[in-house]
């Protein structure tokens, strides 16, 4: 059933807009379908990619074009243009970038309301010290540097290295929440107390008590993560969709508060069909490669590459390797959204 029109702006006399404009008010009605479209949101998101080979060498020159001391984080944004380049949105709620450190080079300590994630793309040797643990960056692995924490990255390695940084900042910002805090280099403390917790289905617990960090694991190496993929697939082949979340090991909850993350195995020539989710999804390939459809977009990904598919979207994964799994990284904002009320699951969609 359609709804019925309202009134424009253009249909109020001049002078009465401008008296309302003079007091700072507004009519409702011109805007009201705008801010409430009927049955679904029209977001803003547009269903986009990024593909890792043709944006790397652009980073790489940005590592001879800007030395790390003028960019103190040298990074790439992968902005949606649905919402404008300049915003450096990949979503409402979600920033993404590419960011490169060179060997020997150092950026330097902060911390910051906005809670970032990092997924290792490629290198070896840098690492990330979040509250004086000093984390090893590998391929796979995702390191959290919740709000607050103190972070800043090294690289002792011989080649570049490049991750993905995934924010809650455009929601921090649009809520003018967002601010840093410049350090010093951080004391790293002993062996990683995070360790001990890489261990599933045990905690610390001394002298019978759990941890009251808020944060206790922040790296969670993708080797542990990509063997809980594949055992999954053996153990439980009648699954629909071989995928875990990386969780809060003392909680169980997610791993952040605002956005959520996961890691999602396609078995060789598996098809996944994923419901439309009122949270928009980024997508990055860890291994192999998909096929991602998503309403009229279709893009193929192959290894580091990033989408991000608005709200509201039914999407169909393929993985065409008849012989090789494709291993996926996924961020949403399902936890912000589960505790505002506004999580949404759509019907199943058909093939
Ligand atoms: C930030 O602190 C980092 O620490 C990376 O590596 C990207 C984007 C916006 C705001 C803060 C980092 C960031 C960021």
């Amino acid at each position: 059933m359609s709804l019925p029109e309202l009134g424009r702006l253009e249909d109020l006399p001049q002078d009465y807009r401008d008296a309302l404009g003079a007091q700072n008010l507004v009519p409702l009605w011109p805007s009201l379908r705008g801010v409430l479209p009927p049955g679904k949101p029209a977001p803003r998101t547009r269903a986009t990619a990024w593909n890792y080979q043709a944006l790397r060498p652009l980073l790489l020159q940005a590592g001879e074009l800007t030395p790390i001391e003028k960019a103190e984080r040298r990074v790439l944004v992968l902005a949606n243009p649905g919402h404008g380049l300049e915003k450096m949105q990949a979503s409402s709620t979600i920033y993404l970038g590419m960011q490169l450190l060179l060997p020997g080079e150092w950026a330097p300590a902060h911390r910051h309301t906005p809670n970032a994630v990092r997924m290792i793309v490629e290198g070896e040797g840098a690492y990330t010290t979040v509250d004086g643990e000093k984390c090893l960056m590998q391929r796979g692995d995702l390191i959290l540097t919740p709000t607050g924490l103190w972070h800043e990255h090294g690289h002792d390695g011989d080649k570049p290295v490049v991750w993905l940084d995934v924010l809650d900042l455009p929601l921090v910002y649009y809520m003018e929440a967002s601010y840093v805090t410049e350090g010093r280099a951080q004391t790293v403390s002993g062996d990683s107390a995070g360790l001990a917790y890489q261990r599933g289905g045990v905690v610390p617990s001394p002298l019978f008590e759990r941890s009251a960090t808020a944060f206790p694991m922040l790296r969670y190496p993708w080797v542990d993560v990509r063997a809980a993929l594949t055992t999954l697939a053996r153990t439980r082949p009648e699954i629909e969709a071989v995928q875990v979340a990386y969780i809060n090991p003392e909680t169980g909850a997610d791993a952040q508060k605002i956005l959520g993350f996961s890691a999602l195995m396609l078995r060789p020539g598996e098809t996944l069909l994923l419901p439309a989710r009122s949270t928009a999804t980024v997508f990055h390939v860890i291994e192999g490669g998909t096929s991602v459809a998503a309403d009229t977009s279709a893009f193929a990904l192959g290894e580091a590459d990033t989408c991000c598919i608005p709200g509201y979207t039914a999407t169909t994964l393929f993985n065409a390797s008849t012989s090789a799994p494709c291993f996926l990284f996924v961020a949403d904002d399902a936890p912000l959204q589960k505790k505002l009320g506004v999580y949404e699951v759509r019907e199943a969609h058909k093939a």
